[in-house]
């Protein structure tokens, strides 16, 4: 099968959630030397992208959803080595969690993913974690980085109950905080105090990097 067709192939499977021609596809296209971040970017994302549409215009109903999303979970447990080999040593440790209320995990998923490919020990809590959940591993793993998603508008408000349980245990100064989600900007980050916001994986790490040295900086100051 050619690049492209492979790649449409793969977007219509994920659409209509068949796990494993998503995973065949997947692997298939690994094997005739498709990127992993093209496989991403170009088949599996935009695919999630039309689930939600279809799903806003009433097309789709939660088991589309679902079964997509579990579909495309599959190929991130296949791309997931792949896209976080670079051999790169710890140059940090985040904690990252789903807030509560909120069990969308794949974007977190692949955040993690690349915060660790760049070399970044990651501690996930996994979804639905409660303020104080992550109060608790801020006082276990002592992070430098704490990280919310939030995929909801009715669970974006748990970021500034967090960030109130991080100033109430006094935890505040001690760790930076990073947003995101499919419905946060950069507005609502600075709205709700948070520290770094970003709109993708890549761009995550691009801004967690960037924090790190500036916080670096300012102890050396
Ligand atoms: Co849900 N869902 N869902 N869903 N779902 C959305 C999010 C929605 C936008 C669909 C739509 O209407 N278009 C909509 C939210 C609308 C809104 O609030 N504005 C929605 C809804 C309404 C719901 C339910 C309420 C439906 C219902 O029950 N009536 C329900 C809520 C359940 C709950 O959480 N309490 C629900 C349930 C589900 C499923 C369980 C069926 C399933 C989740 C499966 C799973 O995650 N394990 C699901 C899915 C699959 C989706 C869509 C279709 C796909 C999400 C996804 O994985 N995207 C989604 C539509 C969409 O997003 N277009 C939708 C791909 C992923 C790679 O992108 O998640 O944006 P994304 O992650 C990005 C960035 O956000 C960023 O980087 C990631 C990677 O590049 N990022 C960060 C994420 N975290 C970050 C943290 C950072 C920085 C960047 O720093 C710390």
């Amino acid at each position: 099968m050619r690049s492209e067709e492979l790649l449409a192939e793969l977007y219509d499977k994920t659409l209509t959630g068949n796990g494993p021609a998503v995973l065949d596809l997947t692997r298939q296209g690994l094997d005739q030397g498709i990127g992993p971040e093209t496989l991403l970017y170009d088949a599996l994302i935009p695919s999630l992208e039309e689930v939600g549409a279809r799903f806003e215009r009433g097309d789709f109903f939660v088991p589309e959803m679902l079964i997509a999303g579990k579909a495309m979970a599959g190929a991130l447990d296949v791309l997931r080595p792949l896209l976080a080999e670079t051999g790169a040593a710890t140059i940090g440790t985040i904690v990252m969690g789903t807030v509560k209320g909120d069990v969308h995990d794949i974007g977190k998923n692949l955040v993690n993913i690349m915060f660790e490919g760049a070399g970044f020990q990651v501690i996930d809590l996994g979804v639905q974690v409660s303020p104080e959940k992550f109060i608790d591993a801020i006082k276990t793993h002592k992070p430098d980085i704490v990280g919310f998603s939030a995929f909801l508008t009715t669970t974006m408000p748990m970021f500034k109950a967090n960030i109130n349980a991080l100033a109430k245990s006094g935890l505040r100064d001690r760790v930076i905080v990073m947003v995101g989600g499919a419905p946060v900007t950069q507005e609502y980050a600075d709205a709700v105090g948070a520290d770094g916001y970003a709109a993708d994986a890549s761009a995550a790490v691009a801004r967690a990097r960037e924090l790190l040295n500036q916080r670096k900086a300012m102890a050396s100051a």
